[in-house]
């Protein structure tokens, strides 16, 4: 029995340490403590051993296992050192390397320009208010006092869908859908894209941006409108701006005015920016047509308003100095980032 156990014990602890993983250890173990593992098995050869002796003999069995399991657990702190270190050296960050530069994107003139607009007109309490872009004939020519055999109609140079659905030429029919819910007082700018059949020059394009503005309210004046536009004016171009109202006509405002700023560049005197003139001219505007207000279901005896509309591109042209709107709608990177 004692040679036995001392070539379990000899053979397990080679085992132990010949072992190259852990689950080759967990077998060692199984194999040598397990149910049917060659202790548990000397064990059972006690009944052979004289009862005097029985004592010595578990003593020693005792001993042994001792000696194995303290090997085993060795033997497997080792091997999960090991396989930490391993892990540590295969996933090793070197701290040193300059970071990934992250690329940002910019924002676009045309949005830095409306983004502007928007603010100054949320700060004079004016809600902002969008519509789709293909709309009905009737609220982008009829309801503005403009009837299918208006001369506007070939100005504006309209893509129709069929008789009665157009990409809308103006932003205009957001306003007359407002007007149409019926809640007075109106304070309201509506920005977004419109369409026009033309062909692409450094000042055109067959889609571009409008802000219009309208506000309907008893009382108001052309006044008003003076006072709203000279302060829109201010904030957008200077403290120093000064404004001009030229007379013009359009179908749904009358009167109806084009509206001159002093050039932001020379002050007024007349530069190669305002070509001489000492004026750059930015939007239309005039008082609501009281046909316009009766068709939308607003009584002109009670209640008046202005409006004025805007090209956004020719904004952000004016403001960042650019020469070609086509510029705009590249989306060239090298452009863009600049702002
Ligand atoms: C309603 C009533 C009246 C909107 C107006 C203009 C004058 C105007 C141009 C500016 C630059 C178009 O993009 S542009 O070429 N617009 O001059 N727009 S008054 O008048 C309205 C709008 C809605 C119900």
């Amino acid at each position: 029995m004692k040679e036995k156990l001392a070539k379990i014990r000899e053979e397990v602890l080679g085992q132990i340490e010949a072992s190259q993983s852990l689950e080759k250890l967990n077998e060692v173990r199984v194999s040598a403590l397990g149910k049917k593992g060659a202790l548990t098995e000397l064990l059972k050869g006690m009944k052979d051993v004289l009862p005097a002796d029985r004592p010595k003999v578990g003593q020693m069995v005792n001993e042994v296992r001792a000696e194995i399991e303290k090997a085993l657990e060795g033997e497997k702190e080792k091997l999960e050192a090991a396989l930490r270190e391993a892990r540590l050296a295969s996933e090793v960050i070197d701290v040193t390397l300059p970071a990934k530069k992250n690329k940002t994107g910019h924002r676009h003139p045309n949005t830095i320009a409306l983004e502007e607009v928007e603010r100054i007109f949320v700060g004079m309490g004016y809600e902002v208010v969008e519509g789709p872009e293909v709309e009905k004939d009737y609220y982008n020519f009829e309801a503005l006092n403009i009837p299918k055999d208006h001369p506007a109609r070939d100005e504006q140079d309209t893509f129709y869908i069929n008789d009665e659905i157009v990409l809308r030429t103006q932003t205009s029919p957001v306003q007359v859908r407002t007007m149409e819910q019926g809640k007075l007082p109106i304070r309201m700018i509506a920005p977004g894209r419109v369409f026009r059949s033309d062909e692409v020059d450094a000042t055109h394009s067959p889609s571009f941006h409008q802000i219009e503005g309208l506000v309907i309210d008893k009382h108001i004046t052309f006044a008003d409108l003076k006072g709203t536009l000279a302060q829109f004016a201010k904030e957008l171009f200077g403290e120093d701006t000064k404004v001009k109202f030229r007379p013009h006509h359009f179908p749904f405002t009358e009167p109806s005015a084009e509206v001159d700023v002093s050039c932001f560049k020379c002050g007024g005197k007349g530069c190669r920016f305002c070509k001489g003139s000492g004026w750059i001219e930015i939007l239309g505007c005039g008082m609501v047509h009281p046909r316009v207000l009766s068709m939308s279901g607003i009584d002109p005896e009670e209640y008046s308003g202005f409006a004025f509309g805007v090209g956004l591109e020719r904004i952000a042209l004016l403001k960042y100095e650019i020469d070609d709107m086509r510029l705009l709608y590249e989306n060239d990177e090298r452009f863009l980032k600049q702002f």
